[in-house]
């Protein structure tokens, strides 16, 4: 059967030239700091986000954990959007392990957070309260459909942080996928934030890693952070060569998940039962909502057609483009959620 698998953009598979790259890497203990391909990556992802270092870590979860256990003390506060990855997905890792609270502030429809609620939910000299130290801010907004964040917000907050005294941690998960989409450099979007999260296994289909990126100071406590929550890797520099083919040829490319995104919104926007804006989407991810018909229901309908999608909510479904998916794959899913709903509805 057809498999079009829209779960995620993680679901992508290392490019032939990854795995090139990787059969034939030179390695040495990166504990050590004496592995000269993860020293080669740090060094690339350090130059593209415009900061001083940068370190390769396992995953974007670790990336943010560790970010913020370095920026952070115990009952010290974050201000984190509503529906951030960092408050909603990663198991509240940094209160489970680093007792940091998160106090969260809305997320309007384009990933922003509205300054004056930024700046409202930063805690004043008082004994009770904790006390506020970092604004996260997540850019391409995973649940706000992908939506970027242009390079004025992100300046505004930088500058509310500067004023009160606060950091910025930037979860770019998919921060090329905003550069692509907005026609910036990815170090614009990135000018503005102390630590910064990119990842390599999303869009741009690196088998595994991210990389944060900060000041060397930050950098040098973010490494005994990744250490001390076991992410001290020995001969990584076999999976950051396949990151370093992911920064060198696999984000100009992005824009093509774009489009096809665009192509799925514009195919189903029209379909009964199916409520979605296609001028929402604005990089590779799709979400939508069902009116009269269950997610759970619609997504396992599409899934038995080979369509792989997930339920976001019990009426809210997402689609994310990739590397593997092409225009035609995307006409193909059409006609298979058309006729789904139809059956259905
Ligand atoms: N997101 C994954 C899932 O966890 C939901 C996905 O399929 O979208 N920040 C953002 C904005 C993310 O979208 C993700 C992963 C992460 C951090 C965490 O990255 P990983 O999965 O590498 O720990």
């Amino acid at each position: 059967m057809r498999i079009v698998d829209l779960r995620s953009d993680t679901v992508t598979r290392p490019t032939p030239a990854m795995y090139k790259a990787m059969s034939t890497a030179e390695v040495g203990d990166d504990v050590f700091g004496e592995d000269p391909t993860v020293n080669r990556l740090q060094e690339m992802a350090a130059e593209m986000t415009g900061k001083e270092a940068a370190l390769f870590v396992a995953s974007g979860t670790m990336g943010n954990l560790v970010s913020q256990l370095s920026q952070c003390g115990r009952g010290d506060e974050i201000i984190v959007g509503d529906k951030s990855h960092i408050f909603l997905l990663e198991q509240g890792g940094s209160a489970a392990l680093g007792g940091i609270h998160a106090r969260t502030v809305p997320n309007m429809p384009d990933g922003t957070m509205p300054l004056a609620e930024i700046e409202a939910a930063i805690r004043t000299d008082n004994i009770h309260f904790p006390i506020t130290r970092l604004i996260a801010i997540e850019n391409t907004h995973n649940r706000c459909c992908g939506s970027p964040l242009p390079v004025a917000y992100m300046k505004q907050v930088g500058d509310l942080a500067r004023r009160t005294g606060l950091k910025v941690h930037l979860d770019g998960a998919r921060l090329f996928n905003a550069a692509v989409a907005l026609g910036v450099r990815a170090r614009e979007l990135a000018a503005d934030a102390d630590s910064v999260n990119i990842c390599l296994s999303k869009g741009l289909a690196a088998p595994v890693g991210s990389l944060v990126c900060g000041s060397l100071e930050f950098i040098a406590r973010a490494k005994r952070a990744r250490k001390v929550v076991g992410g001290g890797m020995r001969q990584a520099g076999v999976l950051a060569a396949a990151g370093i083919v992911a920064l060198t040829e696999m984000i100009d490319r992005l824009a093509d998940d774009h489009a096809n995104a665009k192509r799925l919104a514009e195919g189903i926007a029209e379909v009964k039962g199916i409520s979605l804006k296609p001028e929402t989407v604005k990089t590779d991810i799709v979400i939508f909502d069902l009116v009269g018909i269950d997610a759970p229901t619609l997504t396992a309908r599409v899934g038995e057609a080979g369509v792989r999608v997930l339920a976001t909510g019990p009426r809210q479904i997402r689609a994310v483009t990739n590397y593997h998916i092409t225009a035609d794959d995307i006409d193909h899913a059409i006609r298979i959620f058309r006729k789904a709903m139809a059956d259905l509805m």
